[in-house]
């Protein structure tokens, strides 16, 4: 059934029996016995990193760490399916695209190079040297090397990463726009400012010591489960659970552990003590009111509430936050975030309460206007009591991608730091380029404008993960060369370029063999772990190379006599990738041989133990006013979610198991009585139109659904959303599309589809 009122219980558990046959169901479909031999290699000390989400491995190993979601990357990548050269040369490019995402995933694994020439209607296969030196041309044609772009998605190895940043510096440009550029940077902009590191500063061991832990604006049940096993284990020894979210994500309501055999029975946890279904955009309100809350706690019993020690040795600005909290009316803040007085009040006597609390976030608070301020208000709070930097405390802002934390600690950066260009320029002997690259809107404005000529990415999906979807395709359309390195044939290729290459590499659960022998690669958790990831499966065919041999294949061949790096040795063995690592970046020290150790090596930060690189040394309180969220009459906020079956733009299925909704994606969630009063009905086609500066964006073919989340917001699946993100809504200072804010209007639809 596809009409988008079809609803399963939405009652049952996260996880459970429901998660153990839907990842029997994902192998079965997909890999087989290739998904499940990859899959009894996941997280396990040996074996591959999942590629399924950056939630860190418990360090001690034993029972298999893996999970429904985490099963399903890997049995796609695993697939046995394959996208050959006949289902290429028999279909033009034009009919590929008449094909949605879940379609063209489906088709399996890239097995070759291949090309779509200029003009030509087809993709068709090209050698490997061939391919290098088409780049390398384009790229010595260029007028200059600001014409050139390199993204990166977070899937991509430490090794990878860093040869691939080292390419782009050595032709001469920063234009490394990366996906962290529409997922965290509100964290590493706001964290970085206030206090000097922009990561988060918790271990697994402070989860399981905190006493409250509050998870903002994340869905782990779907994009995390992992993790759910940590807060179920949390709330068994006592810790409280406070949930701030617009919908109520049964992840956080219920869990069912599924290596637990009593589970499979109907054993579950709850989970959340407190949920807070808070209006879309509305969190700085909230935040704030428990902090007056905290305050007035504080003013009952004075010296008693918050950590005076703590806020007078390591942080400043405390003042400033009181003096706004004092004006601050509940009224106001009530009605801004949609939470009454008493709960907020409820959620501060939690939070002071508790001797340490661990604050998780993700996607609902950076993909704002004021994302940047959603994160600093979050690390206000924490402050107030000196939840940082000790046992059971601290801010946790949760990462997307497998790697996606790693990637930047290696360079993927359009902003390096000075510190880093000088430690590079001294271990390569060139002079990088030190004026700021473009970021990834920035990079599609450019497109846009003709600016850049040659565009290539490592991983990802660009013209869908990315807002404003017809202007950004016609963007892509606009380069002369586009070069895709992927595990899949996706859309991007299909709409970049005067001229396409699409470069097949290993997957994360391939054996990687190179003239030294078989590799290894390494990567970075949300928890500042690095620890290695080691592919077994027999590769899906024998023409696919690494990632870190396609970036040296194409930097050689690129850069030719003007690059003395050794390329092609530095692949042979990645531990030569490595031992430059390590004296570029610190922290590294030791890294081949502590990469090896089961469990890998934490990465250092000062701010662990309260030593604040900011100017003062101090960490900082950072005052943000309420976010200007006006609506207009009859329209709605708009976020956009993910679904229980989808990687990102990976269509895995059409169902959204833990909501309850099935057979369709295509949906908008509104209040039942938003719908009524609108003059809707369940299950009619709409079209949604989003209003921003005066310019609309029209959407058709939507499908009303009635849900339980807060009056005037509403929810629409990524990517199917994303044309309606303006590409110039984005947020203040970290320049991330507010895709989790969007003014809508909503009309009866005009064709029915
Ligand atoms: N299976 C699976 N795992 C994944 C991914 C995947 O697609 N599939 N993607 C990976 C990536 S790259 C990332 S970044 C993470 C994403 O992980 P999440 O951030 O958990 O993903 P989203 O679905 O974007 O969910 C955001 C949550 O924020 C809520 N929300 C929306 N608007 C607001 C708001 O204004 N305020 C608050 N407080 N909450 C709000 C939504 O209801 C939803 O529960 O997951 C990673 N892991
Ligand atoms: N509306 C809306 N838009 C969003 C978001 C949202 O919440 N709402 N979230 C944003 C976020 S948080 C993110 S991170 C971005 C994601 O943006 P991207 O990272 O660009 O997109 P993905 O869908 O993760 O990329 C999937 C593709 O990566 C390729 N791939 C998979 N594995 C590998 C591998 O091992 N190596 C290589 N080279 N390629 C591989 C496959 O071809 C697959 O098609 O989307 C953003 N877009
Ligand atoms: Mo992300």
């Amino acid at each position: 059934m596809r009409d988008g009122t079809g609803r399963s219980n939405p009652d049952e558990a996260a996880g459970g029996l429901a998660a153990i046959v839907s990842t029997l169901q994902a192998l079965g479909r997909k890999g087989g016995g290739r998904g499940l031999q990859a899959l009894l290699r996941v997280n396990q000390p040996g074996g591959f990193d999942c590629p399924g989400c950056a939630w860190p491995e418990p360090r001690e190993h034993g029972a298999i760490e893996f999970c429904e979601n985490g099963a399903k990357a890997v049995a796609h990548e695993a697939t046995r399916r394959k996208l050959g050269r006949e289902l290429l040369a028999r279909t033009p490019v034009a009919e590929l695209l008449a094909h949605d995402d879940h379609w063209l995933e489906a088709q399996g694994r890239l097995v070759e190079p291949i090309v779509r020439r200029p003009g030509a209607a087809h993709f068709e296969p090209i050698g490997w040297d061939a391919a290098y030196q088409r780049v390398g041309a384009e790229l010595g044609a260029l007028a200059s090397p600001d014409q050139a772009v390199f993204y990166t998605s977070g899937r991509a190895s430490n090794e990878a990463a860093f040869l691939w940043q080292l390419f782009a510096r050595q032709l001469g440009t920063n234009n490394l726009p990366d996906c962290s550029n529409l997922c965290h940077e509100s964290s590493s902009e706001g964290l970085g400012e206030a206090i000097g590191f922009g990561k988060g500063t918790v271990s697994l061991e402070d989860l399981e010591r905190a006493g409250a832990i509050f998870v903002i604006g994340q869905n782990p049940g779907t994009n995390h489960p992992r993790m759910l096993t940590t807060l179920a284990a949390a709330k068994r020894r006592g810790a409280r659970i406070v949930a701030i979210n617009p919908l109520r994500e049964r992840g956080l309501v219920r869990f069912a552990q599924p290596q637990d055999p009593l589970a499979w029975l109907g054993r579950t946890a709850a989970i959340a003590d407190l949920y807070l279904q808070v209006r879309v955009g509305g969190d700085v309100a909230l935040l704030k009111g428990i902090m007056k809350e905290v305050l007035e706690a504080e003013a009952r019993a004075p010296g008693r509430v918050l950590d005076w020690p703590f806020l007078r040795e390591h942080t400043e600005g405390f003042d400033a936050l009181r003096a706004d909290l004092e004006v601050q009316r509940f009224e106001e803040l009530e009605a801004r975030s949609g939470i009454p007085r008493r709960a907020m009040r409820e959620a501060a006597e939690i939070y002071t309460a508790a001797d340490g609390v661990v604050a998780c976030w993700a996607m609902g608070i950076t993909q704002h206007r004021n994302g940047v301020a959603n994160v600093q208000e979050i690390l206000n709070l924490l402050l107030l009591r000196g939840n940082i930097g000790r046992p059971g405390a601290g801010p946790c802002p949760v990462r997307g991608h497998s790697n996606v934390q790693g990637d930047r600690t290696v360079g993927i950066t359009e902003r390096p730091g000075r510190d880093f260009l000088t430690r590079l320029a001294a271990e390569f002997d060139f002079a990088p380029p030190t004026s700021p690259g473009l970021d990834t809107v920035g990079a599609i404005r450019a497109l846009r404008d003709g600016q850049v000529r040659v565009f290539l990415a490592l991983g990802g999906n660009f013209a869908v993960a990315t807002p404003d979807t017809a202007a950004t395709s016609a963007a892509l359309g606009r380069c002369r060369l586009a070069v895709q390195i992927a595990t899949t044939l996706n859309r991007t290729p299909l709409l970049a370029g005067r001229e396409v290459l699409v470069l097949p590499c290993l997957s994360r659960s391939e054996c990687d063999r190179q003239a030294g022998g078989e590799q290894f690669v390494t990567v970075e958790d949300s928890m500042s772990v690095v620890h290695a990831s080691r592919g077994r499966l027999e590769p899906a065919s024998a023409a696919l190379r690494s990632e870190p041999a396609i970036v040296a294949g194409l930097a050689a061949a690129a850069l030719g006599d003007r690059s003395r790096v050794p390329w092609h040795a530095l692949v042979e063995d990645y531990d030569r990738i490595r031992a430059r690592i390590e004296r570029v970046i610190p922290g590294f020290e030791d890294y081949a041989r502590r990469a090896r150790a089961p469990g890998g090596f934490v990465l250092p930060s000062g701010a662990r133990a309260r030593r604040f690189d900011t100017p003062s040394g101090r960490a900082q309180f950072r005052v943000h006013p309420l976010p200007e969220d006006a609506l207009a009459p009859g329209r709605f906020r708009l976020t956009t979610i993910r679904s229980h079956d989808q990687f990102n733009t990976t269509v895995y299925g059409f169902d959204d198991r833990l909501r309850g909704l099935r057979g369709d994606r295509r949906v908008l969630l509104l209040h039942p009585l938003d719908v009524a009063e609108a003059g809707l009905r369940a299950g009619q086609a709409v079209d949604l139109t989003s209003h921003f500066r005066g310019e609309t964006r029209t959407l058709r073919g939507f499908r009303v659904v009635p849900y339980d989340l807060p009056r005037r917001c509403a929810a629409a699946y990524f990517p199917e959303a994303n044309g309606l993100v303006p590409l110039e809504s984005q947020a203040e200072r970290s320049h991330t599309p507010t895709y989790k804010s969007i003014e809508i209007s909503v009309t009866p639809a005009e064709n029915l589809v």
